[in-house]
């Protein structure tokens, strides 16, 4: 019954991911989620708690939690991390965002940086992007696409 019931949800387009988005204050994470929803830059201020919008992209529907990065609101982060036994099949997407700024490190370096390739448990993917003009959001949304759509 339980696989019946999540095959209707998958057909019906009901079934909801559920997406975190973390990263240092001022990388960009508002910006990319508005981004994602109106095709347009909004005007953003640091991010005190948490935003959280619905984006629906091919009948597949990703709750998306954008939270605070400053210093001091980074212990809360673990308070989004709730129903963690789903969070365990959890896909990493990072962002490299501001690929406009001169200088800005390339996806290379910050995979190399971070010591990506270390990641064994749980798949992850480097996007280059920028938020300000959308290029390479939906290079991104669609790989968290195939990765909801894949289990
Ligand atoms: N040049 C450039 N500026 C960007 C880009 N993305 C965002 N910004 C700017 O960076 C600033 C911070 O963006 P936010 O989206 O508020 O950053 P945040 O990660 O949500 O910050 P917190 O909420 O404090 O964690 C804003 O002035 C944005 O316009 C980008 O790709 N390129
Ligand atoms: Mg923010």
């Amino acid at each position: 019954m339980g696989q019946l019931m999540a095959k209707l949800m998958s057909i019906f387009g009901t079934q909801e991911h559920k997406v975190i988005i973390v990263g240092l204050d001022n990388a960009g994470k508002t910006t990319i989620l508005y981004q994602f929803l109106t095709k347009e830059v909004v005007h953003t201020c640091p991010t005190i708690g948490s935003n959280v919008e619905e984006i629906v992209l091919r009948k597949t529907h990703f709750l998306v939690w954008d939270i605070g990065g400053q210093e001091a609101l980074r212990s809360s982060w673990t308070t989004y991390y709730s129903n963690t036994e789903a969070l365990r099949d959890a896909s990493v997407l990072i962002f490299a965002n501001k690929q406009d700024m001169k200088g800005s490190m390339t996806t290379m370096e910050i995979s190399q940086f971070l010591s990506l390739s270390a990641i064994k448990d749980h798949p992850w993917h480097i996007q280059a992007c920028c938020a300000l003009t959308g290029e390479g959001l939906p290079a991104g949304l669609q790989w968290m696409h195939a990765q909801a759509t894949a289990h």
